[in-house]
């Protein structure tokens, strides 16, 4: 997109050059740069997937200004930048919302980590984000995507799906479906665990974390827009999935996939060092629970989308749905067989007698 396809140009300083950044699946970003170089990010609020966009935008005021207060946050923070009319958010026809921020300078993102301190600084980032969010009020921050975490809900509505599939993607997901049908009382015990509701980031995954071009330490914490009320379980379970096992998300030989003791031990580390403080004794007793419930429910929302035709999750090619959901789901296993052993890791890990050895 240049300049003259972003609806409102005129809302833009003069001579605002426009580059596409890639790597959310659902929102469109683009790099604002001027003479001085970039200045600001630009996103497109998906108004099919966040039904009321501008609520996105209302919660990341809420947020920011909740964590600039902190000076010992340690994260650095996207602010977020009026347009030329000294509106925050601009809503456009299709009924998308748009909204800048900051632009970080110095850091960088990556899908990839291959060491353990990446993962540990990840956790760490992460962690200390949701300890800044605690004090923030569930009903200050809207629900933008209700019932976001709910796999209960997303079960009931994988059943549906699955019954008006056609039968050829019936046959090609056969396996899979086979599998969550054998799993899906996961869910039902996550939502039995009754976990304390506080707001949390929701899609902590390692692309969503900054780091530091020169020390190479997390420094932020980006990409707000599903910051709502959840479980702490959830963060954490993002974090494993998206960093226990060196393999992407969409990892086409998922027989490949191998979970690294050491890097959730550092996860484990990161995590609680970052949070430690803010989490509960259940929660942190229950954090592999959220491992496998994140793996698993992400697992479930690729297949849903597989079989109804791509409607959710861009694709690069027709089968990329059941690529995703067989790595997500080869990634499942491996976590269950190493169940004990990365259970003993996090026990070592946990405070004992409130006194945490971190
Ligand atoms: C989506 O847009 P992105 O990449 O930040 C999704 C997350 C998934 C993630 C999987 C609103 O996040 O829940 O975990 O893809 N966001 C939404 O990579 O559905
Ligand atoms: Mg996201």
């Amino acid at each position: 997109m240049n300049k003259l396809e972003f609806p409102y140009p005129e809302l833009l300083p003069a001579n605002t050059r426009l580059k596409p950044l890639s790597g959310g699946h659902i929102n469109g970003t683009w790099l604002l740069s001027a003479g001085g170089g970039p200045y600001a990010v630009l996103q497109r609020i998906n108004p099919v997937v966040f039904r009321r966009p501008l609520e996105v935008t209302d919660n990341y005021l809420t947020i920011y200004r909740h964590l600039e207060k902190q000076a010992d946050l340690g994260l650095r923070l996207p602010a977020p930048i009026p347009f030329s009319n000294g509106q925050f958010a601009y809503s456009d026809e299709s009924g998308a919302a748009w909204r800048m921020t900051t632009f970080l300078d110095n850091t960088y993102a990556t899908e990839h980590a291959d060491r353990a301190e990446t993962a540990y600084e990840a956790a760490l980032a992460a962690g200390r984000f949701l300890a800044g969010l605690e004090g923030l009020s569930p009903e200050s921050v809207a629900p933008v995507i209700p019932g976001f975490h709910d796999s209960v809900k997303r079960w009931e509505r994988f059943l549906e799906v699955e019954r008006l599939a056609t039968p050829e993607k019936q046959a090609a997901a056969a396996p899979e479906i086979r599998f969550l049908y054998a799993s899906h009382q996961l869910f039902d015990e996550i939502r039995a665990l009754h976990l304390p509701q506080r707001v949390v980031h929701n899609d902590a995954k390692l692309a969503n974390i900054l780091f530091d071009g020169a020390t190479g330490k997390a420094c932020a914490v980006i990409d707000w827009d599903t910051v709502m009320p959840g479980s702490a379980l959830a963060d954490f379970g993002d974090l494993v999935r998206s960093l226990a096992a060196e393999a992407p998300e969409d990892a086409v030989n998922p027989e490949r996939i191998a979970i690294k003791p050491d890097f959730f031990d550092a996860l484990c580390r990161g995590f609680l060092k970052g949070a430690g403080e803010v989490l509960s004794r259940a929660e942190m007793d229950n954090l592999l629970q959220g491992a496998f419930w994140l793996t698993l429910e992400q697992a479930l929302r690729f297949l849903t989308d597989y079989l109804e035709n791509n409607v959710y999750y861009p694709v690069q090619y027709p089968d990329h749905n059941l690529v995703r959901t067989r790595s997500q789901l080869a990634l499942f296993r491996q976590l269950k067989e190493q169940e004990d052993r990365l259970h003993a890791i996090l026990s070592a890990r946990l405070p004992v007698n409130n006194r945490a050895r971190l």
